[in-house]
């Protein structure tokens, strides 16, 4: 099969890329442009045409790329063309006319470069990491990645577990034959170390999920104290409705933000009070629910709400700042329960002291990000399968112990299996679509 896609983005622009990959892609070519094939790697003027007639649809740059030196490891070509819809569609149009010929599927040159052994999976969501990036931080963090430290990382992990899977499948096989004892104390020391190495991993208070996802910060409090002109004000827009009706939030409202290069989610959500309207109780259900998955709450209140109990003593915790907002309406006294949280007193309406409050969210996010780690652990998928590693690695230790040498077998095989599913190196069909059906169309 031979796929094509818009690889550049959608919309008009000044030139757009269309990617082809496989067999028929030379054939291709050749039906739609006239004179000499263009040289491999090398920049083509070209007139390209309707398929197999002399009518011009555009003229553009024609990039050959023979396999299997491609990015996909297939023949491949890109054509630089105008970026206008009317003269993609037609490039479309006559190329999918060429037999085998389709339009790609999300991720699809991106899979196949990985089938061909061109990367591995880490570097194939790398890539995906590194087109959605939209701070410097999550650029830097898909390009670590990228670089294959990572890789290694688990590569040389894996392949120190076979080597220890070796040893004690030797034994198995020749039962009778003692293992040298320096063999088995390397078996049980190299494998703990293993073992720890990964639980340090894992140990990151997920910093590379959050580089990936985004800080995650939640305003929260009762009613009409002002998070919705909060969220406003963070965003230097309007994205959520401010009005005096209490009650008027329901859903959250979410917001991306780029706070000082670190990648940041702010929720605004329904006011926390007691209330009969059903659609109201479900909001208020999902903003206990954000405040409790949150990175960090902006609980805020105003002077009406300030003997707070119940639901909002709750909410503030070591990953809470408390806003008191509306200052401008005075505040006559801050009662002593509330002073123990260092309450940051602003006014929106005035916009006053926001300043401040803004310097501590900064404070936060800058703790949280700090990580002197290479190798960082950026996705669920990987923090899973290397739990599970440990959890086998366990299995492991404790089998060795009693001597039981065919089911520890068992669990050091699994625990191998695991690392190699994070780079690929095993049957992943089952996971490729999850991974790839994330990329865009032409990636
Ligand atoms: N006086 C005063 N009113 C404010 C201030 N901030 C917000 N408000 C008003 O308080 C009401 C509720 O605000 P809103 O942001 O919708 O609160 P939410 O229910 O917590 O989302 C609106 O009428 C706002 O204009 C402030 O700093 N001072
Ligand atoms: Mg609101």
């Amino acid at each position: 099969m031979t796929i094509y896609a818009l690889s550049s983005g959608p919309g008009i622009s000044g030139i757009a890329v269309i990617r082809i990959s496989g067999q028929n892609c030379s054939k291709v070519i050749k039906s739609m442009t006239v004179g000499s094939f263009p040289r491999p790697r090398v920049a083509t003027l070209k007139k390209i045409n309707k398929i197999n007639t002399n009518e011009l649809i555009d003229e553009g740059i024609i990039i050959w790329f023979p396999g299997p030196n491609s990015y996909t490891g297939e023949d491949m070509a890109e054509l630089h063309v105008h970026g206008s819809r009317a003269v993609i569609n037609e490039i479309h149009n006559s190329i999918s006319k060429v037999e085998n010929c389709r339009l790609a599927n999300p991720g699809e040159f991106t899979k196949i470069a990985f089938q061909n052994n061109k990367i591995n999976l880490l570097k194939a969501e790398s890539i995906a990491d590194l087109i959605s990036s939209e701070t410097e931080i999550q650029r830097k963090q898909a390009i670590k990645i990228m670089s294959g430290k990572s890789s290694e990382k688990f590569n040389s992990w894996r392949e120190k577990l076979i080597k220890i899977l070796s040893n004690v499948e030797a034994k198995i096989d020749f039962p009778d034959e003692n293992l040298p004892d320096d063999i088995l104390k390397d078996i049980k020391s190299s494998s703990k170390k293993i073992k720890e190495e990964i639980k340090k991993l894992l140990d990151d208070e997920k910093i590379g999920e959050r580089i990936r996802e985004g800080f995650k910060i939640s305003i929260v409090g009762p009613t009409n104290a002002g998070k919705s002109s909060l969220l406003n004000y963070l965003s230097k827009r309007d994205v959520a409705i401010v009005s005096e009706i209490a009650g008027t939030t329901r859903d959250v409202v979410e917001t991306h933000l780029n706070i000082d290069g670190y990648p940041v989610i702010v929720s605004d959500t329904a006011g926390i009070r007691e209330s009969k309207d059903e659609i109201e109780k479900r909001g208020i259900k999902l903003a206990l629910k954000r405040a409790e998955d949150a990175d960090l709450n902006l609980v805020i209140i105003e002077p009406k709400s300030v003997d707070f109990t119940g639901f909002l003593n709750d909410l503030i915790n070591e990953k809470a700042i408390v806003v008191l907002n509306k200052s401008d309406l005075g505040i006559k006294s801050i009662n002593a329960n509330l002073n123990k949280f260092n309450p940051i007193v602003i006014s929106l309406k005035d916009e006053k002291n926001i300043d401040q409050l803004i310097l501590e969210i900064k404070k936060r996010l800058k703790k949280s990000f700090i990580s002197s780690e290479d190798i960082l652990i950026t996705r669920e998928r990987h923090r899973q399968h290397l739990e599970q590693c440990v959890y086998h690695l366990e299995n492991f230790e404790k089998k060795n112990k009693i001597d039981d040498f065919d089911k520890a077998a068992e669990d050091l095989r699994l625990a191998t299996r695991h690392l190699g599913i994070i780079v690929g190196k095993v049957d992943v069909e089952e996971i490729l679509g999850s991974i790839f059906n994330d990329f865009c169309i032409g990636k």
